[in-house]
């Protein structure tokens, strides 16, 4: 194997072209290996083998700067960067992380998870390079998709302005997750055929006519197409950044002649790459949408597998139902269709359904811009990827009470994706907020009475639920709900357990049937239920969530005993004041004393030690 000899991307300089290609292929097998065992990135990380190793081959890391944006697409980097023997444990507790991370390699450049970071981080690194006299690359390698997101259009600009050194390699597979969007996206494909008819010119119009009459029709289609574009001028030099390409991704002879060769120019480039999503694994090649970050599967007999019915697809049914019955309905997704459990609703209402890109910022305001002229927007996202939009739902959404709803999915521990994909700060950053409602639904019936009422109680409301299974509710159910009131589930002669969301069924196994022990499905955060807090008051109380301690739902318990001048014994769990990497996501409730375990030991410091038979 020639991966053995490769411990760091010096020993990629050593090697001939012809050995590079066999080590890509090596590459290859043990990405499909170790993500078959743990499930991870796939189809990106197999479409960028070519381009990681000819990037190493011609820049010095971790002296030269190479940034992937998301960092999801690195499993090759990792590879060559002295991570081979670890990379068997990618994305479970202790190993080494899905992203690229700072603190695990000197070569990882920036700690990635988030889209659209890379230029910004580049744009930082080369005036400090210059300002510090210091001589070195900066390489940032985006995705088309994830150049959809604002933050790495606004760095372009600035780019073009300021004129630095440093090569932007656009890694265009024509997909984010699922198809990408948006005009450049468009332009980006002209582009292609721009390039592919100026080949086929050369190539010579006679063989391909012999070779394929059809073929030939295309190519004269793809040729008008190119004339009109060749008016236009390319927008990479209205910005005042140099553009090159596009080239073929895949070609390592020819991106290491290529990258030789723009290493010597001063200014910024961008380097235009296309590569084949999933590219070498013909499962992944034919279905970059599923392989973009697959479970773990047989790597002989690679199969989807189903995940189950997910708080997702309970979300998705739900509004795909409700759209039929609210036709000012509407759907918005920041680049997550699959993810948000949309796909059924984006085929059934096609006309009130929007893929923005990986830009939350815009899909925020986008649906504030909706219900400002009398739709009913429904912002389905993740609760890491609202931190994005912040000031959005303050400035565009709550100030005018818009009622817009938030989907917020994912929130709580994830699993595997870590430390940056955690949706454990949403309850903090949104519950102060004002009119802003928040709740959390406890099954899939529940989260069909939230969505149903709040597009009738006016103002924004946010509905959080966990990266999870959900029983399937019955179609056409909707049950009412009354807002605001939360519901005791087991009554308690000592002690209530106040559990948020997910942690409900943890509390309802640590309470089990100790009829000292009360649980309550708190699922109103915003309005609280002080009616129902203050009866409860003269109770031992425990409060629960799957969200940072500080600024959660056990915080906003005691600022309305504290308001309402009451002072019961009050314990809060939640997660400490820390970061948690990836793990399992049981794993990591347990270490954070969340679980059923973490809450009797809770319950036993408070002089209520459940005794249970298992
Ligand atoms: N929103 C943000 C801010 N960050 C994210 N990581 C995501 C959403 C989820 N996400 C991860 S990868 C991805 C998305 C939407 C698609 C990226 O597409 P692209 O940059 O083209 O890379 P590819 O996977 O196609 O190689």
């Amino acid at each position: 194997m020639i991966l053995d000899k490769v411990n760091s991307p010096e020993d990629l300089k050593r090697l001939s072209l012809e050995e590079l290609l066999l080590l890509a292929e090596e590459i290859r097998s043990e990405i499909i290996r170790v993500t078959a065992q743990n499930g991870g990135h796939l189809a990106s990380s197999l479409g960028a083998v070519e381009l990681v190793l000819a990037l190493h081959r011609v820049f010095d890391s971790p002296r030269d700067r190479i940034l992937f944006d998301v960092g999801h697409q690195a499993y090759a980097h990792k590879l060559v960067t002295g991570r081979k023997d670890r990379f068997h444990t990618l994305r479970k507790e202790g190993g080494i992380s899905g992203f690229t991370k700072v603190s695990e390699s000197p070569h990882d450049a920036i700690t990635a998870g988030h889209a659209s970071t890379s230029l910004a981080n580049a744009l930082g690194m080369v005036l400090a390079r210059d300002l510090m006299g210091e001589d070195y690359h900066v390489v940032a390698v985006i995705g088309d998709g994830a150049l959809t997101g604002g933050m790495a259009l606004a760095a372009l600009n600035k780019i073009g302005e300021l004129q630095k050194r440093m090569l932007i390699v656009l890694n265009d597979n024509e997909m984010s997750i699922s198809e990408n969007v948006g005009a450049l996206n468009k332009y980006f494909k002209e582009l292609q055929i721009r390039k592919w008819v100026q080949d086929a010119e050369k190539l010579g119009k006679n063989i391909l006519e012999r070779i394929s009459p059809q073929l030939f029709g295309l190519v004269d289609r793809a040729k008008e197409a190119a004339k009109l574009l060749l008016h236009q001028e390319n927008p990479f030099y209205a910005w005042g950044i140099r553009y090159v390409g596009p080239v073929d991704g895949h070609d390592l002879k020819g991106l290491v002649h290529i990258l030789e060769h723009l290493k010597a120019l001063d200014g910024p480039t961008l380097l235009h790459v296309v590569t084949k999503k999933g590219k070498g694994y013909k499962v992944a090649e034919a279905d970059p949408i599923y392989w973009h970050g697959p479970p773990g599967f047989d790597p002989k007999k690679p199969e989807k597998v189903s995940k189950g019915y997910t708080w997702s697809q309970a979300f998705g049914d739900a509004v795909t139902e409700l759209a039929h019955m609210e036709p000012r309905l509407f759907v918005l997704t920041p680049a997550m269709r699959e993810g948000s459990g949309l796909v059924r609703y984006s085929l059934e209402h096609p006309e009130r359904y929007l893929d923005v890109g990986i830009c939350e910022d815009v899909a925020v305001t986008t649906a504030a811009g909706l219900a400002l002229r009398g739709m009913k927007p429904i912002v389905a996202i993740y609760s890491t990827f609202l931190q994005r939009a912040y000031d959005q739902v303050i400035h565009d959404v709550a100030i005018e009470n818009l009622p817009v709803v938030f989907a917020i999915d994912r929130a709580g521990i994830v699993g595997a994706d870590g430390a940056t994909h955690h949706g454990v700060f949403d309850i903090a950053y949104l519950r102060t907020v004002p009119n802003l409602q928040i709740a959390a639904p406890k099954d899939a019936l529940e989260l069909r009475a939230m969505l149903k009422k709040a597009l009738e109680v006016g103002g924004p409301v946010a509905i959080r639920y966990p990266r999870d299974n959900v029983e399937r509710a019955p179609e056409g159910v909707w049950p009412e709900i009354a807002w605001g009131k939360w519901e005791v589930l087991k009554e308690g002669t000592e002690a209530y357990i106040l559990a948020f969301g997910k942690t409900l069924k943890y509390a309802l196994e640590a309470a089990g049937d100790d009829p000292r022990v009360g649980v309550v499905n708190a699922r109103f955060l915003k309005p609280l239920d002080r009616e129902m807090l203050r009866a409860l008051s003269r109770y031992k109380l425990l409060t629960v969530e799957d969200h940072q301690r500080m600024g959660g739902f056990g915080s906003a318990v005691l600022e309305a005993l504290n308001e309402m001048g009451l002072k019961p014994e009050v314990q809060v769990l939640g997660l400490p004041d820390r970061f948690f990497e990836h793990g399992a996501i049981p794993s990591l409730h347990r270490q954070a004393g969340i679980d059923a375990e973490g809450i009797r030991k809770a319950l036993a410091a408070m002089g209520v030690a459940v005794v249970h038979e298992r």
